[in-house]
């Protein structure tokens, strides 16, 4: 049995007064969905089995440009950030893997690292490399880029870090590498643009040719930020370019809040479905830029929208369809732990929604054009309160029924508190 970082007696104690409750709402949803011909015990089963995995710098308090306001008790260290990854997994039973970012998360002895980890009942997702910054001392700098650098020897330290990234998660048994990129200009003239991208696709060939089997490399747009005029690697559409361009394992990676405001994102998945290039997400939520925000919190029904494409698709059995799915949130005003739960039950809703849509029943209102029975079947799904579904799937995986209870009964923040003296803050941004 894997190590709890809460004792379990306290999970259980919070689920007692909850269990009866929940088994009355859950049986009344049963009937419902028996009167819709759904079976809900399968509908849990799915919801049992779906994963989303954790970003190791989500467990740190975010900031922004204007500041951050670091929360007592926050991971010093990678084995802290895995400490607490590990609680949000032991509640909600849906997170048992971690994205690492290197070199925030670089360790001195991988060996121990897996070990700690899987002494946690974890293990590690895609691996995320960093040449958006500079931070290593003497380190030719990326201030003007890095894989599209205009001087070769930048591109090729941006290159060998990638590869360290890769070195690094075959140690720690990932499987994938993300790679985004910062690169971009703030002003018409600064980038040509297609040399700039011809360089980005050199060296991304370069990385892809030393990814090892069973590996895939996952190519990440977004249309602006930290660049505020032209951006390399801007939209899907560079972005499936350059992975059907560079080869086989290399795929793109949607995040949800790297496009422009109203750009319909699930025509967009369902592009990258269509053509065999949908290698992942990044799931958070935004109202105006790249918010960061947790996921479901802004327009849930989007996420919804995305996941009856990603449902649709695996009910058809597309061929080599397997998309990895990731948080990739900032917590400024929350605690990361609780906005991670939530976050991940979230996303979880989504799937389980969209796994309620009458497929059958909508292809044959789309065959004959009948937009509005169509809507409604759709929004039929969409406005099914799944929660007994979600909290059952919980409770017999061993989590909490209401997840944010027991961790605020657990004391472990305030118990990290004293366990971890506050780390001055840094500054600004995402902390590593
Ligand atoms: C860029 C991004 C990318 C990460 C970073 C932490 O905005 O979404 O996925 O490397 O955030
Ligand atoms: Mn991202």
């Amino acid at each position: 049995m894997p190590r709890t970082a809460i004792e379990p007696g306290i999970v259980a104690g919070c689920n007692g007064p909850l269990a009866a409750p929940l088994e009355r709402d859950y049986g009344e949803l049963g009937e419902r969905l028996a009167r819709r011909g759904i079976g809900i015990e399968a509908i849990t089963k799915a919801a049992a089995g779906f994963e989303v995995a954790l970003p190791s710098w989500g467990v740190g308090t975010g900031g922004t440009r204007f500041g951050r306001f670091p929360l007592p008790g926050e991971p010093r260290d990678v084995y802290e950030k895995l400490e607490d990854c590990s609680v949000v997994h032991q509640l909600v039973r849906t997170t048992p893997s971690v994205s690492l970012h290197v070199p925030w998360d670089r360790p001195d002895d991988p060996a121990r690292l897996k070990a700690a980890a899987a002494e946690l009942g974890l293990t590690f997702d895609a691996m995320n490399s960093n040449t958006f910054e500079d931070h290593t001392p003497g380190q030719l700098s990326y201030k003007f880029g890095s894989l599209a650098h205009t001087e070769r020897a930048v591109r090729e330290q941006a290159i060998a870090q990638n590869l360290e990234c890769i070195e690094l998660g075959l140690r720690l048994g990932s499987r994938a590498l993300t790679v985004w990129i910062g690169d971009g200009g703030n002003f018409p003239g600064q980038h040509h643009f297609r040399r700039a991208l011809g360089r980005y696709l050199e060296s991304v060939r370069e990385i892809h040719a030393a990814l090892p089997s069973g590996w895939r490399l996952l190519l990440e747009h977004k249309l602006y930020e930290p660049a505020f005029y032209s951006t390399v690697v801007n939209d899907w559409g560079t972005s499936f370019a350059c992975a059907r361009e560079v080869g086989e394992r290399c795929l793109c990676l949607v995040d949800l809040g790297h496009h422009a405001p109203n750009v319909n994102i699930e025509m967009i998945v369902a592009r990258l479905i269509q053509f065999g290039k949908l290698g992942g997400f990044h799931f958070n939520d935004s109202k105006y830029g790249d918010d960061d925000l947790d996921a479901g919190s802004i327009k849930p029904f989007q996420l919804f929208l995305v996941f009856h494409e990603l449902v649709s698709a695996a009910d058809e059995g597309v061929p080599g369809f397997a998309p990895a799915y990731l948080l990739d949130q900032s917590h400024n005003v929350t605690d990361p732990i609780e906005s991670l739960m939530v976050s991940a039950i979230e996303v979880q809703r989504a799937f389980v929604k969209a796994s309620l849509v009458d497929r059958a029943g909508l292809a044959a209102l789309q065959e004959r054009n009948d937009a509005l029975r169509a809507l409604q079947t759709l929004k039929e799904a969409y406005e099914t309160d799944v929660s007994p579904i979600l909290a059952e799937a919980r409770r017999r995986a061993g989590g909490a029924i209401d997840p944010i209870a027991a961790f605020r009964a657990s004391g472990h923040r305030e118990r990290a508190a004293a366990r971890r003296p506050a780390v001055r803050s840094t500054g600004g941004g995402i902390v590593g």
